[in-house]
């Protein structure tokens, strides 16, 4: 996998070590990480480079956003994928299954008749993990997804679009296809993606993401009376195309050399004031030992896109649970930038006010996103900001 294994660099460690000592202070302090003194190892590599392109660091900002209560918790009808092949079934089952062939996400495959079928592909790409391929079929349409384009029945589909049944647009930092028939699809167009369904799918479903019946671990990880390992039941999975004979994944190696160091660095982020209501709503232990597995693993050049997509997957996840992450990400932990003086919102509208509708976001029900978002009192007229009064 070229995760580099088990081998560890002296000075890796030791510039974790200092991250993990910065870190501290600041939580410590009572303090939201704003201008912290965190330098990831891959940001020491690339600083200079990320300078000169003059990058837009936007800085916190009190969260504003009115979340409305239609939209309550609802994380028991999510399953995801994220990072670093990692997993959360319905039924909050938390795994790691680093299969790079096709597979099925989720599919009602207990009905006479198959509503929904979404299958998804990853790949290695520059030395990170990411989905390169989703396919959906959905409302009786085939939907192609890929990083830089929309199929729908093999025709190229312009954004915002809605036929039948099916709507497919961009909200936020996140590409969203919602069906009537009571499913959404979000996918950040990299690592993570995520389903929500319908109760009315309740022990219907199978695929990586279980069989949404409620009880965790049942029947996912039994088959019969045995149990089954995470790489057990993720190659069940499996589709091969047509021609295609995919090799199934090497179990992990190990944990062995695993620093204690790594799980405080992850502790300290996952805890800290930023996500103080999301910690009373999500249990972040899962997120720790996800996060401390992915940098065990990682390669040191991977660090950060190793720990940011698990603190980018426990705020989506508490968002989920009705919670409103507060802006974690700072100039130097996991920084983002936006196009025309937009903002980095952790918790902003999943729905942009337009020129046709300026009073969208108010109207909004579902809960907040993390993604680009117009400041107040501007809306977004592509590709410009322009002032709301207009
Ligand atoms: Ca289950």
């Amino acid at each position: 996998m070229g995760k580099g294994g088990g081998t560890r660099i002296p000075l890796w460690i030791s510039i974790l070590a200092l991250v993990f000592i910065h870190i501290k202070v600041q939580a410590q302090g009572g303090e939201q990480p704003t201008k912290s003194e965190y330098v990831s190892p891959s940001l020491l590599q690339r600083q200079n480079s990320v300078k000169s392109q003059g990058v837009t660091i936007i800085p916190s900002f009190p969260n504003t956003l009115k979340v409305k209560a239609g939209n309550p918790s609802h994380n028991g009808r999510v399953c995801s994928t994220w990072g670093n092949f990692h997993f959360k079934t319905f039924d909050g089952d938390i795994f790691y299954f680093p299969g790079v062939c096709n597979y099925i996400f989720a599919s009602n495959c207990k009905s006479s008749y198959e509503d929904f079928n979404i299958q998804i592909r990853r790949a290695m790409v520059e030395n990170a993990t990411v989905i390169t391929h989703v396919i959906m079929k959905l409302e009786g349409v085939v939907i192609e997804l890929t990083p830089s384009s929309v199929l729908l029945d093999n025709k190229l589909v312009q954004m915002p679009y809605s036929h039948m049944g099916v709507f497919i647009e961009r909200s936020n930092n996140y590409l969203k296809v919602s069906a009537k028939l009571g499913l959404t699809f979000l996918w950040n167009g990299q690592d993570a993606l995520l389903v929500e369904l319908d109760k009315k799918y309740a022990n219907q479903t199978c695929g990586l993401c279980g069989d949404f019946n409620g009880i965790p671990v049942s029947n996912e990880f039994i088959s019969g009376k045995t149990k089954l390992t995470p790489i057990q039941f993720g190659n069940m999975q499996k589709m091969d195309g047509p021609t295609e004979q995919c090799d199934d994944p090497i179990p992990p190696t190990s944990l062995m050399n695993c620093s204690r160091e790594f799980a405080s660095i992850c502790e300290t982020v996952l805890t800290s004031k930023a996500f103080t209501s999301c910690n009373m709503l999500v249990n972040v232990q899962d997120y720790i030992d996800t996060c401390t597995q992915d940098l065990c693993h990682c390669d040191s050049s991977m660090a950060d896109f190793c720990m940011c997509n698990t603190f980018a997957e426990y705020s989506r996840q508490c968002a989920h649970a009705g919670g409103q992450p507060l802006n974690w990400r700072t100039s130097d932990l996991c920084p983002k930038s936006c196009p025309f003086n937009m903002q980095y919102h952790e918790c902003g509208s999943p729905c942009s006010d337009t020129c046709s509708n300026p009073e969208r976001s108010a109207l909004c029900e579902d809960h907040c996103t993390d993604g680009c978002v117009c400041p107040p009192g501007k809306l977004i007229s592509c590709p410009f900001l322009i002032a709301k009064t207009l």
